[in-house]
């Protein structure tokens, strides 16, 4: 089967695309379309139609999005160890810790949008203040929880691991990892896996 993903090379989400992909040997089965959503040019609204990366196009023409459906989506088409488990009390487990680090995702990118992509007279450090406030305390709950994280992978460890690389990436002044020692201690071997190494984001 041929895939087309649309991906931008440093989205967090679509990082979780890739690194499901590797986790489950489906990488060669994807061809992989660069596109800058912010081009006003572009036309990724044919593949989703509010214009965001990733978007993933199967052989047929059908449309995929977001990530967490792509990621769903490519766990179907493979017969290894699945992603996202069946047994109701793991499931839970893993869908509400990539809800959890899809939250920290959205609450970042909607900082970094407004510190760097928004016009300077218009820019509200208050705003800012409330997705930093958000992430803090989302780390906090991880910490907490880090019992749940463990040694599992699957789609809630694979997506919080993309949220922390993405604070390293875009926040690095602002470190996370003091006083989360447990979760520091967890991201620090799962960064080690080959998928996670060979999608580490780059400007
Ligand atoms: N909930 C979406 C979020 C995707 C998203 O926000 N992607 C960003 C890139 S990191 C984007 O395409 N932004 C362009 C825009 O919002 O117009 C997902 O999980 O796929």
């Amino acid at each position: 089967m041929t895939l087309k993903l649309r991906y931008s090379p440093t989205s967090p989400y679509v990082r979780k695309v890739s690194v499901v992909l590797l986790e489950t040997g489906q990488g060669a089965s994807v061809e992989r379309i660069g596109t800058n959503p912010w081009d006003p040019q572009t036309n990724l609204a044919e593949n989703n139609p509010l214009g965001r990366v990733p978007a993933l196009v199967t052989e047929s023409g059908e449309q995929i999005f977001d990530s967490p459906v792509i990621c769903e989506f490519l766990d179907g088409l493979h017969s290894g160890t699945k992603l996202f488990p069946d047994e109701s009390g793991e499931r839970m487990t893993a869908l509400r810790l990539q809800a959890l680090a899809d939250g920290i995702l959205d609450a970042a990118v909607s900082a970094v949008i407004e510190r760097v992509r928004r016009p300077e007279p218009y820019r509200w450090d208050g705003w800012v203040d409330r997705q930093m406030k958000a992430i803090n305390q989302s780390i906090d709950w991880l910490e907490a929880h880090a019992q749940w994280l463990s040694q599992r992978v699957d789609i809630g460890t694979i997506s919080v691991g993309c949220a922390l690389g993405y604070l390293d990436f875009r926040f690095s002044s602002e470190p996370w990892r003091e006083g989360h020692e447990k979760l520091s201690a967890w991201y620090e071997e799962f960064s080690k896996r080959p998928s996670m190494r060979e999608t580490v984001p780059q400007d």
